[in-house]
């Protein structure tokens, strides 16, 4: 009995007004036979969740922000809250992307405490983990990764307002994409890491995504692998076709 697969679009910085466009082909494309396999969420800039979310309703399609802040409110110029991606309609936000970690230094217990921030808001946070090349070319990603899980994924997470993404920072935009070998391994630490962090009956219901240069032409190969319940998807969700591509690989 696998969850039911999530494929999110994660557009990183791109978007603008006339990419509801985008978003208009997404839900033409998702038909009856998609999402009786597939959920999908977008998660577009922060200044489109408003729009994409009313443009969405009765669509099916979840929309998401990509990062939120710990606090509800407060003297913290340039952030949003959980709360107010949820009054803007979200129902999704990535926390710990690693891009959020490089360029923002986020560690684990910040990632942690948006984690929080989302549940409090009524929001699933996509908790993003996945060790860079160094790490892994010194054999050290297992390691990494369960220690970016522990610290990352507070106590009151549950198969409803979690969804964990690995992305292996060396794959992401790159091209590259791990074995289906090795995704499956770190797939399954993930799995057993999960069942001390969110209970044993409850894990085996929480997804856990692949993302980093998933595209239509590897996205079967990806998903067939064991525990893997749908992707992160970055470059290739701003192109409906690719996007609804990668889902159609359920
Ligand atoms: C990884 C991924 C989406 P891309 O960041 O989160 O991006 O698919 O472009 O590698």
């Amino acid at each position: 009995d696998r969850p039911r697969p999530l494929v999110a679009g994660n557009w990183k910085m791109n978007g603008l007004k006339s990419s509801a466009r985008v978003l208009s082909e997404v839900h033409a494309g998702y038909t009856p036979g998609l999402k009786a396999k597939v959920d999908l969420a977008v998660c577009p800039p922060a200044t489109l969740v408003g729009a994409f979310a009313i443009q969405s309703v009765g669509s099916r399609v979840a929309i998401g922000g990509q990062d939120c802040h710990a606090k509800e409110t407060g003297a913290f110029t340039g952030d949003i809250s959980a709360e107010m991606l949820a009054d803007a309609g979200a129902s999704y936000v990535l926390v710990g992307h690693s891009e959020r970690r490089q360029y923002h230094a986020e560690k684990d217990t910040d990632v942690c405490n948006k984690a929080v921030a989302a549940h409090r808001a009524g929001l699933t946070a996509i908790v993003c983990v996945g060790e860079t090349r160094e790490e892994r070319e010194s054999g050290r990603t297992l390691a990494v990764v369960k220690k970016q899980l522990r610290g990352s994924i507070p106590a009151d997470s549950n198969s409803r307002n979690l969804v964990v993404a690995y992305e292996p920072v060396w794959a992401i935009g790159t091209g590259l994409t791990p074995t289906a070998a090795d995704v499956a391994e770190v797939h399954t630490l993930i799995r057993e890491e999960l069942k001390r962090l969110v209970g044993k009956a409850e894990q085996a219901k929480v997804r856990i995504l692949y993302g980093g240069s998933v595209k239509p032409s590897n996205a079967a190969e990806l998903m067939a692998v064991e525990n893997v319940d749908g992707a992160l998807v970055g470059g290739a969700s701003l192109v409906a076709a690719d996007f609804l591509g990668i889902a159609g690989a359920y």
